[in-house]
């Protein structure tokens, strides 16, 4: 046989790699780069390379699976459809619509939360739908909101080798973006561009960086506000020009009076020069970018540390100019997408917000119901729901493409939630995972290759994913299980497809004169080639590379707004019985929660184990060693893993990775999450995952 090729866009990090999948026999055989991308020329990581294992993997889902009597029994779809079907129309029926709720993961195709949103704030009338979204990038969309008046990423990867510094803050784009980060370097080399990293730990990010700034963890805001405040104090702004096109330069001025480097290098433990010499630089700069990442969205403070980044970047006119601007990468797949279509509780399709009356109407005249049936209060955000489902107020519980067994904060409270669920339906790809353990019916899903629909990057690029190969045994599209179940409630009319590229061509009209606007776009277009970036109105448009050039912004009055946001340290601080503070992250070789990447023998080899990586100062004061076996213990429960010596983190914080779980290898006392806090930022509902204060003792 021979091997055919097939164009796809990566299904792990949101940067949207172009791929060039070889199949052969109907089997995934390699993977490589797709040469020519605009986004990663040929280049991919060890993640999209080790993709053809997950096609092999054991342990896929082939049938639906019903609990009866405790135990999971294989069933045919048409007893599934129908049990989910009628059980929740019978909570709806007895509780109200409020009583059900859906969470998904980024990964999902835009089509998918398209439907989800029809079927839940539509038909059902509730606007419980969530997304992990909410656990990744939701900080970010309220910054940019708060910001510029849109969750609308302005900048462009074109940027990356036109600017002259990359301030990476809350970031290890080196491990977890790697293709980004090579592009980086590769700029760095080529044009002298220099490099800021702002992480507690000296990453491999922070290997390449002219200065690391070591900060205390959660202490971002002190950080970024002492940044202004040397700009506005050694005249790298230029007052006049800002006002322009700016809101609240006076008061911001007045606010950061007090934010000195000498108060900051208090609160953030950075060096008083080094805070003046990074604030320097970036005065200096004629084109900056910034990244920013789960260092910053993992926080009690987070949307406060977006808002303050930007101001940086407003401060010294880096907006919206080639080279210049605010990039944030999403972390998954199609986390863009999912934002756009309205995959949290608070928005709507189209970038809409449930808030706002003139969007309820529009996306109600849209689906020809009267603008009451959507409700004009936000939904739950996916804590919320896990309390919901401890309280008795939520009953069910549908989850697709997400393991929140294992990725939500609080391990143990989310597990008794779940628990407690009259139903939970849980479509994946693989079982066991922590989540479909606790299921009361799973769904056998096909996954990237084996469905098609369309993801959008963190540069707003939309891409097609077609199915180059079959699902395994009975395994459907999330899309087809969705009109299954919603047609099975007595929705038929309102879901007639028969296809994905029907879903996306309705959804497009909601797009209509958005930044999103999706109209020039169709299937056709995108099969093949490279899609362009969004807005793309008509047929001939070519894409929209960098948004509000005229520097006119999308707020009421039309200006961005420099934000004056205090520092606060976060919700948990060390004392004397936690008196180390836990940040959480990633390693190359895993993706989340590793279901998918735990099963591929070399990807797991690579990093079988959980470890904890604590500073050799730290280590000596509680008298452990490389290797030791240890207990890090919260307030919320406790996690064993083995000691790694190290010079690059900051003392009195350790490390330890949020990859490790229990469904594979049965080690669930190596989930971090048991300790992690589920305290979330006020404007974004976004966990605090990388705070918790612990403490240390050897493993008995
Ligand atoms: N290999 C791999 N790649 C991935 C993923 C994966 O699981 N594996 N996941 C994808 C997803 S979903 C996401 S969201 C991204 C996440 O990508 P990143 O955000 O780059 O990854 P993390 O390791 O979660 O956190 C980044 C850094 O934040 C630092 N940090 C912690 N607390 C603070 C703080 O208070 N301030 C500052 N400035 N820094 C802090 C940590 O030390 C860490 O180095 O990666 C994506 N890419
Ligand atoms: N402590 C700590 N916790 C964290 C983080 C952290 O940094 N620290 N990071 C947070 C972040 S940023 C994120 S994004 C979340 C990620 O948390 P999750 O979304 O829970 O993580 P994944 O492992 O990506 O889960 C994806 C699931 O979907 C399944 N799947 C894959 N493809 C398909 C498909 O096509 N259809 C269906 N139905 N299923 C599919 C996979 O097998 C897997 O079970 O974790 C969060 N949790
Ligand atoms: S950098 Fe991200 S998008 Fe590119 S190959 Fe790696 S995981 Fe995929
Ligand atoms: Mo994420």
């Amino acid at each position: 046989m021979s091997t055919t090729w097939h164009k796809s866009t990566c299904p792990y990090c949101g940067f949207g790699c172009g791929l060039m999948v070889g199949v052969d026999g109907g089997r995934v055989v390699k993977v490589t780069g797709m040469k020519g991308h605009p986004t990663n020329d040929g280049r991919l990581c060890v993640l999209a390379e080790t993709l053809p294992g997950v096609f092999d993997a054991r342990e896929r889902l082939t049938r639906p699976m019903l609990r009866r009597q405790g135990v999971l029994t294989e069933v045919t779809w048409q007893e599934a459809i129908g049990h989910v079907a009628g059980t929740l129309m019978a909570i709806i029926h007895e509780h109200g619509p409020d009583a059900v709720a859906f969470y998904g993961g980024a990964s999902k195709l835009t089509e998918e939360y398209y439907l989800i949103n029809k079927l839940m704030r539509a038909c059902i009338g509730t606007n419980n739908i969530e997304s992990s979204t909410r656990l990744c990038m939701a900080s970010t969309a309220a910054g940019l909101l708060s910001t510029i008046g849109a969750d609308a990423p302005p900048a462009c990867y074109a940027d990356i080798e036109h600017a002259d510094l990359f301030f990476i803050a809350g970031n290890n784009m080196a491990v977890t973006v790697p293709v980004l980060f090579q592009r980086v370097r590769a700029a760095k080399k080529a044009n002298g561009a220099k490099v800021i990293v702002a992480d507690p730990r000296r990453t491999d990010t922070a290997a390449i960086a002219d200065i690391h700034l070591q900060l205390i963890p959660g202490t971002d805001v002190a950080l970024n506000n002492a940044l202004a405040h040397v700009l506005l104090r050694d005249g790298f702004v230029d007052k006049e020009q800002v006002e322009l096109y700016t809101s609240g330069l006076c008061d911001l001025k007045n606010f950061l009076k007090d934010y000195t480097p000498a108060v900051a290098s208090q609160i953030t433990g950075c060096p008083q020069q080094q805070i003046v010499e990074a604030a320097h630089a970036i005065g200096q700069s004629k084109a900056m970018l910034t990244f920013w990442f789960q260092g910053y969205n993992h926080s009690s403070q987070a949307v406060f540390k977006n808002n303050t980044l930007h101001n940086l970047s407003l401060l010294t006119g880096n907006f919206c100019r080639v080279g210049a601007g605010p990039i944030s990468i999403t972390g998954e797949s199609n986390a863009l997408g999912c934002r756009f279509v309205g995959a949290l509780s608070h928005l709507l399709p189209g970038m809409r917000l449930v808030t706002n009356a003139t969007h309820r109407q529009e996306v109600a005249d849209f689906w020809g119901i009267p603008a009451e049936k959507i409700k004009p209060v936000p939904g739950r955000s996916i804590i919320d729901i896990i309390a919901g489902l401890h309280n008795g107020e939520i009953k069910a519980l549908w989850v697709a493409s997400t393991n929140p067994a294992a990725s939500l904060p609080h391990t143990r409270w989310v597990q008794q939630g779940l628990a407690k669920a009259q139903l939970l339906v849980v479509a994946d790809i693989f079982h066991p995972t922590e989540t479909t353990m606790l299921a009361n019916v799973i769904l056998p899903a096909a996954q990237w290759g084996e469905k098609t629909g369309t993801f959008v990057s963190s540069e707003r690029r939309i891409e097609l994913v077609e199915k180059f190969v079959q699902p395994p045994g009975e395994a459907l599209p999330d899309y087809e299980i969705m009109w299954l179940i919603a047609r099975q409630m007595g929705f038929e009319r309102e879901f007639p497809y028969t296809s994905p590229e029907d879903v996306f061509e309705e959804w497009k009209g909601l797009t209509r004169g958005r930044l999103c606007d999706t109209n020039g776009v169709t299937y056709r277009r995108l099969r093949g080639a490279v899609g362009p970036q969004l807005p793309c109105p008509t047929p001939e448009h070519p894409g929209t590379e960098r948004l509000f050039g005229n520097l006119e912004f999308a707020r009421p009055d039309g200006r961005a707004a420099l934000l004056a946001r205090k520092y606060i340290p976060p919700l948990e601080t060390p004392d004397e019985e936690y008196p180390l503070m836990l940040i959480t992250g990633r390693l190359a070789c895993q993706f989340n929660t590793r279901t998918r990447t735990g099963r591929i023998d070399r990807l797991y080899r690579s990093a079988a184990g959980s470890f904890v990586e604590v500073s050799t100062e730290d280590a000596r004061v509680i008298g452990v060693t490389e290797g030791d076996v240890v207990r890090v213990s919260s307030r919320r429960g406790s996690v064993v893993a083995e000691v790694m010596l190290s010079e690059r983190i900051r003392p009195g914080t350790v490390f330890i990775p949020c990859h490790f779980g229990g469904a594979l290898g049965g080690e669930q006392d190596r989930l971090v999450n048991l300790v992690t806090n589920p305290v979330y930022d006020i404007h974004s509902k976004q966990p605090e995952f990388k705070l918790s204060a612990v403490r240390i003792v050897r493993a008995e």
